[in-house]
């Protein structure tokens, strides 16, 4: 993908929702699979977790991450850390995840941390900001895998109206300039809907720059 770049041919999107640029069917299976095995080394090295909510409710989605930072939230942190909860340091962001971000971001900047989120049958995410990195003037890219994600967006300000877009396998979404800090969640998956993981489920995966 780095190379479709130096080539000079821009990807476009195929949906622009309130500026978030979906990139439908951006990576093929083949792709998807070599993303997928290279995210089980780095979760084999982070186990996934299930994260507090700021209430002090558990997450119905479980979380870990690859880069120099990871986002944790319990009793001790809730933010960017430089190592898993249980005192790894984070494994490197894989290089298939990498040249995604090389391909779409236009940022100048490489990601510093690589959040995976696991949503098996019933797990959802709420809506909210992303606001805890420093620098909002670089996107973020999200990668989808297995099953489908029914993704809702809203507007920089809590409330209003919002729309929805189902994410499925493969599509790259990015979230840059004015939509970067629009409200937006997961309202469910469709299980069953695709057969790349084992066992079911969906996998996102953000990538951010952090500092
Ligand atoms: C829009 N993840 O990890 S990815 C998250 O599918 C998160 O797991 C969802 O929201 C998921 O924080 C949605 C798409 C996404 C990610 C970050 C955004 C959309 C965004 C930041 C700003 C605006
Ligand atoms: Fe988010």
């Amino acid at each position: 993908m780095r190379k479709i770049r130096e080539q000079g041919v821009m990807l476009r999107p195929t949906v622009v929702l309130r500026g978030v640029q979906v990139f439908q069917g951006m990576l093929d299976r083949a792709v998807q699979q070599q993303v997928l095995e290279e995210i089980r080394t780095v979760v084999s090295h982070a186990p996934l977790f299930s994260p507090m909510t700021p209430n002090g409710h558990k997450m119905s989605v479980q979380m870990t991450s690859a880069g120099e930072f990871g986002w944790i939230s319990n009793e001790m942190c809730h933010g960017y850390a430089r190592q898993h909860p249980n005192g790894v340091d984070w494994a490197a962001i894989p290089p298939s995840v990498s040249a995604i971000w090389d391909a779409v971001s236009g940022a100048g900047r490489s990601p510093e941390c690589c959040l995976i989120n696991l949503y098996r049958e019933t797990a959802k995410m709420g809506l909210h900001q992303d606001r805890d990195e420093f620098d909002f003037s670089c996107p973020v890219v999200s990668v989808s895998l297995g099953d489908d994600g029914l993704f809702r967006i809203g507007n920089t300000t809590r409330g209003g109206t919002t729309e929805s877009i189902w994410l499925s396998s493969g599509d790259v979404v990015v979230m840059g300039g004015e939509s970067r800090l629009i409200y937006h969640g997961i309202d469910k998956t469709r299980p069953g809907s695709s057969t790349l993981l084992t066992g079911g489920g969906r996998i996102n995966l953000t990538m951010r720059v952090v500092t």
